[in-house]
């Protein structure tokens, strides 16, 4: 059976070096945000000393899609099919009775700030916010399960701020127990395996359950434990989990707030909410995770759209390889599709069927699949090779933006496709793309015995 801890993995990294340890004493009021930004590339950081609380902070765990295939137990290269394979072949969660993640039981009254070191990221923003915190909910028309990840800001004592996106799930979740008068029960899981939080970020469709991608991620089922006061049940090997509800009359101004471009943003009112019982390891380790323009927060994205969208767009168009979503691109608004001989017409086609299904992309380039998507070199090179602009290129102005673009106005943006693709009959011998190269022969046999020149 699999270790479906986090921490698993923590020992995993400090054997390999890539654990630093912050011995001295440290604030979680912008002093964490600090390192974590500073080293946002680096080793994961475990800071042992907090000020003012028992339990460490770990940050920058999956900063990296090394990190990822580590942490699933695979090979760097192994990451985008497993993840297809996971929403191709889900698996049920489940259920267990006893879970680490209750050992420690704390009701009421709370004082969330007292118990968890919830760090203070950015100048403008008013209060700290847990930012690795994975909330599950139930929908109450369906009774189907949801998973996903969404900023909760402290509030004082047991109150809590969601900053929910209105087109995500759990917001239309929030919105359908809103109109039948009812609170919305969630549990949120903090400290999580790769793959709960992987499985959260994937775009499937309202009443899909996250946790059946986790297992397919898994290779086996997602073990889950009832919770204690509310009607859901969260991973068992978690560190930390806090029942309660959101109260979605319950409305509470945000102020300025980092999002994935790297720039503060004024979404308006959060959702309150009320948490009622805490539970976590005896030894629990809080997880944090640096939000704004950094690798972590990009990188989860990224990788589940980018998996999303393969699975998604083979399922139309065979020709298409692989859907990679880069860095550069905050992790959300740059695509890079790959297609093996495509027919004339059919990079356009999986370009807007790309931007179809996934509202936040705004610059995708279609290559062939002789090149690396993972090589920025590569694909500039196929830009200055096969692109031409009169007639490769797609302008699309005027479509419906995701609220987090940086230059959407009124929810509207210029959208752009590149075709940077070979043409039948470009690869004949002596032609435009073929490339030049010693003879065949000569280079095999030199490369054999390369050592020896
Ligand atoms: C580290 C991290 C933080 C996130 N924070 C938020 C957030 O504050 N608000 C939000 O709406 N989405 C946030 N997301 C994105 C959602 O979790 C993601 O889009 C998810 O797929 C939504 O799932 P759902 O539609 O099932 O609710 C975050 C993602 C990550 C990786
Ligand atoms: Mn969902």
């Amino acid at each position: 059976m699999t270790d479906q801890s986090m921490r698993w993995f923590l020992s995993k990294l400090e054997a390999s070096g890539d654990l630093h340890r912050v011995e001295r004493d440290i604030d979680a009021r912008f002093e964490i945000a600090s390192v974590l930004t500073l080293r946002q590339s680096g080793p994961a950081q475990l800071f042992a000393r907090v000020n003012g609380h028992e339990m460490p902070v770990v940050g920058n765990l999956f900063n990296h899609r090394t990190r990822f295939a580590t942490a699933l137990g695979i090979e760097r290269n192994e990451l985008d099919a497993l993840c297809v394979k996971a929403l191709e072949q889900p698996l049920a969660p489940r259920i267990v009775d006893d879970a680490p993640v209750q050992q420690v039981v704390h009701r009421e009254p709370l004082d969330i700030g007292a118990l968890l070191p919830v760090p203070h990221w950015f100048e403008r923003e008013a209060a700290p916010y847990i930012t690795a915190g994975v909330i599950v909910a139930k929908d109450p028309e369906t009774g189907r399960r949801n998973v996903s990840i969404a900023r909760l800001r402290l509030e004082g004592g047991s109150r809590l701020m969601a900053g929910i996106a209105k087109n995500h799930h759990l917001a239309r979740i929030a919105e359908k127990a809103m109109q039948r008068g009812q609170d919305l029960e969630i549990a949120v899981a903090i400290g999580n395996h790769a793959a709960v939080l992987l499985g959260s970020q994937m775009y499937v469709g309202l009443g899909d359950d996250e946790f059946d991608i986790v297992g397919g991620l898994l290779g086996e089922p997602v073990e889950l434990v009832k919770c204690k006061t509310v009607d859901l049940e969260v991973p068992a090997h978690a560190e930390i989990v806090l029942e309660g509800r959101l109260r979605p009359t319950e409305l509470i101004e945000e102020g300025a707030v980092s999002e994935f471009p790297g720039f503060y943003v004024y979404y308006g009112p959060g959702i309150g909410v009320e948490i009622g019982c805490v539970t976590h390891r005896e030894d629990a380790i809080y997880q944090a995770i640096l939000p704004g323009y950094a690798p972590e927060h990009c990188l989860l994205g990224a990788v589940a759209i980018g998996a999303t969208l393969t699975r998604d767009l083979q399922r139309s168009i065979p020709a298409v390889r692989r859907v990679f979503i880069t860095d550069g691109g905050m992790g959300r608004l740059h695509a890079i599709i790959s297609m093996h001989r495509p027919r004339l017409g059919e990079g356009k086609r999986a370009v807007m069927l790309a931007m179809g299904l996934v509202n936040l992309l705004k610059h995708v380039i279609v290559v062939e699949d002789d090149i690396d998507v993972e090589d920025p070199r590569q694909v500039e090179w196929s830009l200055a090779a096969r692109f031409r602009g009169h007639e490769d290129l797609l302008v699309l102005p005027g479509v419906r933006a995701d609220r987090c673009d940086p230059l959407h106005e009124d929810l509207v943006v210029t959208k752009i496709g590149m075709i940077a693709t070979t043409r039948p009959g470009d690869g004949e011998p002596g032609g435009r793309s073929e490339l030049a190269s010693p003879p065949r022969d000569v280079l095999d046999r030199v490369k054999a015995n390369l050592r020896l020149y």
